[in-house]
């Protein structure tokens, strides 16, 4: 007998929560009052049940180069979960080195059942504006000699995505992928990760270290403006604002996201003589999200201009989902306003604003050319996967 694919993914995602939570305590915290905002929200259960909102997470990673992310792809069809969207983050107003995709279940049937997902971003090496050759060089090659993943654990996620897991492998299995993602304890390169981190903090984060690290583990709520309330009153420091669209009266659209700023954690370096110290790092934060329905290309494009324009918001949506429906802005099951049809994607922007807002200071990047040609389709071809389109899986679960 083979176990369900969903029942791996949930058994995957409980096992990295206990995981974080023993590793970032705060994180705890953020799960407790995320699940008493859910229970003191009154929820009609449209954008999911209050079981599945409050068991739901999403998960974010950092790798270092192409070779490393196919693998990522491997082990987590295993669970089902697989890649949607390019977001390329060097775009963004203040860039961060990195290109991602999200890797989630795709089909309706698989998010009722467990909707975990995970923001995955690869650093971009080949950026000159990042990058000097040299500099390049050295990290290709640091990134080349490490193995994130053991080769028989990738192979055993192929068999997996391919065939199912035996029913007495996967306990196991959960096991051996989580403990992959666990914060090393071996000292770090404090030279190595000084250099990188004149670069930018998030490639220390990724070549600066041998292994990788769940980063984040995000809960959802229902009401974020409430989260953010309680939390502060617990005298948690949260990011100055929320990201994504604004707290409305209308129906909520896409996703809403806020977090407390990155904890100094104990780690040890090692010095270029040998010789190991204590030290602390701030990489790791609590997130949180709350998510609305799926905007269409013409509601996203909307989205895109109101968010120029936050004050004004009722200018561009209107106040009811009838309305989204009918004006063809948002996603709904059949085409019935009582039906919305969840955001379970990411936003480029929110996404850069939270890698930013947790870095104390960061550099800025070289005025150098970018000649790269990271896109979704080198993506694709660098982890031999496809890489869906969000709309196309909308339109989808919306027929
Ligand atoms: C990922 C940042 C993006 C989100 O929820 O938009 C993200 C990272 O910090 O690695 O997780
Ligand atoms: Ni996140």
């Amino acid at each position: 007998m083979t176990v369900q694919t969903w029942e791996l993914r949930a058994a995957f995602a409980a096992a990295l929560s206990r995981m974080y939570g023993t590793e970032v305590p705060a994180y705890t915290t953020l799960v407790e009052v995320s699940t008493a905002v859910n229970r003191d929200c009154a929820t009609d259960g449209r954008l999911g049940s209050l079981d599945r909102v409050t068991a739901e997470r999403h998960g974010a990673i950092r790798v270092g180069s192409p070779a490393e992310l196919a693998d990522v792809a491997n082990l987590f069809a295993a669970f089902g979960m697989y890649p949607v969207g390019f977001y390329n983050l060097r775009e963004a107003a203040s860039p961060v080195p990195v290109v991602s995709t999200a890797f989630r279940p795709i089909d309706a049937e698989e998010l009722d059942c467990n909707p975990f997902r995970v923001f995955t971003s690869m650093l971009a090496t080949e950026d000159a504006r990042f990058f000097s050759p040299d500099l390049r060089d050295r990290v290709q090659r640091f990134l080349g000699q490490r193995q994130l993943f053991d080769p028989a654990l990738i192979a055993q996620a192929r068999r997996i995505a391919a065939d199912g897991c035996p029913d007495g492998d996967a306990e196991d299995f959960v096991h051996r992928c989580t403990a992959a993602f666990a914060l090393s304890r071996t000292p770090i390169d404090k030279a190595w990760y000084d250099e990188l981190s004149a670069v930018s903090a998030v490639a220390a984060d990724i070549a600066g270290v041998a292994t990788t690290h769940i980063n984040h583990l995000t809960p959802r709520v229902l009401d974020i403006d409430e989260l953010y309330r309680r939390m502060t009153a617990r005298g948690i420091t949260m990011i100055d604002a929320i990201q994504g669209p604004p707290a409305t009266d209308g129906p909520p659209v896409l996703l809403r996201q806020t977090s407390f700023r990155a904890l100094a954690e104990p780690r040890t370096f090692r010095n270029p003589d040998g010789t190991v110290f204590d030290g602390s790092l701030r990489v790791r934060f609590g997130e949180v999200e709350a998510r609305g329905v799926a905007l269409t290309r013409a509601g996203r494009e909307r989205y895109d201009t109101a968010m120029t324009d936050q004050e004004h918001w009722d200018r561009y949506f209107p106040g009811t989902d009838i309305e989204m429906a009918a004006q063809g802005l948002a996603y709904y099951r059949g085409g019935d306003p009582t039906k919305p049809v969840v955001y379970e994607d990411f936003l480029p922007a929110s996404a850069a604003g939270i890698f930013r807002s947790n870095l104390d200071r960061d550099a800025e990047p070289a005025a150098a050319d970018d000649h790269t040609d990271y896109s979704l389709d080198w993506m694709a071809g660098a982890i031999s996967h496809h890489i869906h389109d969000p709309y196309d899986l909308y339109e989808k679960a919306a027929s």
